[in-house]
């Protein structure tokens, strides 16, 4: 059988929940579509994220990687299509750190596209009724961060495994929590992520 890692994140700035955690507990351990799913939550730290990621893959070894991350304040499921080669935020990590546009990888190319069927998993979404798109930009955060490394990983590996990053809205519980999302039952949240696995290859 076939394995896929997916991964969450713990909470971040002012969200007491990340919802992503939530999705990542009720998926692990279980088979669809041919994959047995190994769940593995990251830190939010720029200098921690990104080696978690890659010590996942490497303990894994896995033939799919789909990375979720919450985009407070989106409403649509979003697949991202590209992940650049920058760290930048004004928003501290949960260690502090704030970097200025650095890059990610000093030899790594200024972009990487997903190599997950991002259009399909728009397409499936939006039969289904769950409002969703492509997204342009995984912004220069966390999310963003570990996209492009398991990318650049895969790249100068020259591994063919499908790798990507899918931004979610928030739970109804985090909504309720902040104060000001707009949010979709957790319920909704993880059927969409079975969807969507029901796609890969
Ligand atoms: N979302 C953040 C980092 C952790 C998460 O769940 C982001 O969009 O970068």
């Amino acid at each position: 059988m076939k394995t896929l890692l997916l991964t969450g994140f713990e909470p971040f700035l002012d969200f007491p929940i990340n919802p992503t955690h939530q999705i990542v507990e009720e998926l692990k351990g279980k088979e669809l579509n041919g994959y047995r799913i190994e769940g593995r939550i990251l830190s939010v730290d720029y200098n921690k994220s990104g080696r978690e990621i890659l010590e996942h893959i490497h303990d894994v070894e896995p033939d799919a990687v789909i990375s979720l991350g919450l985009a407070a304040g989106r409403y649509k499921m979003t697949p991202e299509r590209i992940a650049i080669n920058c760290n930048e935020s004004n928003e501290k990590d949960n260690e502090g750190n704030t970097p200025e546009g650095d890059p990610i990888q000093e030899e790594g190319p200024d972009g990487l596209f997903s190599t997950l069927p991002i259009k399909s998993f728009v397409e499936v979404l939006q039969s289904k009724g769950y409002p969703s798109e492509v997204s342009n930009t995984a912004g220069t955060y966390l999310c963003n961060h570990v996209m492009y490394q398991a990318l650049y990983h895969f790249h100068v590996n020259h591994q063919q495994v499908p790798s990507g990053f899918v931004h979610i809205p928030a739970s109804h519980e985090l909504a309720v929590q902040h104060g000001k999302l707009p949010s979709w039952s957790q319920t909704d949240l993880t059927d969409a992520v079975k969807l969507i696995i029901q796609l890969m290859p």
